[in-house]
């Protein structure tokens, strides 16, 4: 029997409560195949936080921290609170407080015949870099701080060798070392470092412009794309495009360190999209993928295996919202995905 496995289920805002929802029932037949789950619906989200005034308190984070051993996240963003105060409070925090270093977002052709063939999966850094909500705006100037460590660049590049080893594929690591020599410039020591280390893979350090061209001419040659916060963000959505866009794309974050009980962060790349949510009409393939990624993480292989099956199969019989050019409402795309899992 497995060990029991606690998820703390935070579907935020938007189109995240809508994707969230198709998800459920994976989680119901994850547990007729013998795994042991505990599944904890949190509130915390935009409507929360406008009716309590609440973000994530700190007794819910510390509950997440030491009491569950992963998240499933929807997304976060609302238009009815522009400064995205609860966003940063609730995903930032997560990502920063759990130490979630190692954000994962792979891309692949999902049906067949689809074109361009790519296998690349971009390891961005997850807590750091200008993202790091350090900086001031004064009337005539503005100062966002990048962040970089030693700790989380190393943890970061330690993943993007180690996932290059093991698929035997070249890794390239985006940087502006040239122009930001201080945050890029550690970047580029460690990655030299851990080079030298490992003489068997293929890795190379790009200006992250020059990558950006060569990706839109010709993604196929790219492995392993590292990266900083910031750039990761970038080109992880660019790549995204490649392969049917935000809507299909997932993700997975997590501590290599295991610096708490609650050490993984499965979500889709795409934000709540106040422009459709609520009509029924997003894409739930990336949480599908981003459920899929959370399964491969905690050793079950077959059942992620199964779910990226089950989307491809659906996509192959033609099912599609908006987004890829069908009609398929986020309902319906689920049904059909769920329609293929092996029971
Ligand atoms: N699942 C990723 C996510 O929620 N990211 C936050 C984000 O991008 N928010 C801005 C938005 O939803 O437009």
């Amino acid at each position: 029997m497995d060990t029991l496995v606690r998820i703390a289920l935070l579907p935020g805002d938007g189109v995240g409560t809508e994707v969230m929802a198709e998800i459920l029932p994976c989680l119901d037949w994850l547990e007729s195949r013998g795994h042991r789950l505990e599944i904890y619906h949190l509130p915390f989200g935009a409507e929360h936080f406008l009716e309590t005034g609440e973000t994530l308190p700190e007794a819910a984070f510390e509950e997440i921290r030491d009491g569950f051993d992963a998240i499933l996240f929807g997304a976060v963003g609302d238009p009815r609170i522009p400064d995205g105060r609860h966003a940063e409070e609730i995903l930032l925090r997560l990502r920063q407080g759990l130490e979630l270093t190692v954000n994962c977002r792979p891309c692949r052709p999902l049906w067949p015949g689809s074109r361009p063939v790519i296998d690349l999966e971009v390891y961005r850094e997850n807590t750091e870099g200008p993202y790091c909500l350090q900086g001031s705006t004064e009337p005539d100037r503005a100062v966002d701080l990048a962040i970089h460590t030693e700790p989380a660049v190393r943890r970061l590049l330690q993943a993007a060798f180690h996932r290059a080893g093991t698929r035997g594929c070249s890794l390239t690591l985006a940087h502006k070392a040239n122009v930001l020599k201080h945050g890029h410039g550690l970047w580029m020591r460690i990655f030299e470092e851990l080079r030298a280390a490992n003489p068997g893979i293929v890795a190379r350090g790009m200006h992250a412009d020059a990558l950006l061209c060569a990706l839109v001419q010709d993604p196929t040659p790219f492995g392993i794309i590292a990266a900083d916060n910031y750039l990761g963000d970038l080109i992880s959505d660019l790549c995204a495009a490649f392969v049917g866009g935000l809507g299909v794309a997932p993700s997975l974050s997590w501590a290599p360190h295991l610096p708490y009980r609650c050490s993984v962060l499965a979500e889709p790349v795409h934000g709540s999209a106040p422009d459709i949510a609520g009509r029924g009409q997003a894409n739930p393939v990336g949480m599908f993928l981003s459920t899929a990624l959370l399964c491969r993480h905690l050793g079950w292989e077959s059942e992620a295996a199964a779910l990226e099956g089950a989307v491809s199969l659906a996509l192959a019989e033609g099912a599609r919202t908006r987004d890829l050019g069908g009609t398929s409402s986020t309902a319906a795309m689920g049904a059909a995905i769920r329609a293929h899992l092996p029971r």
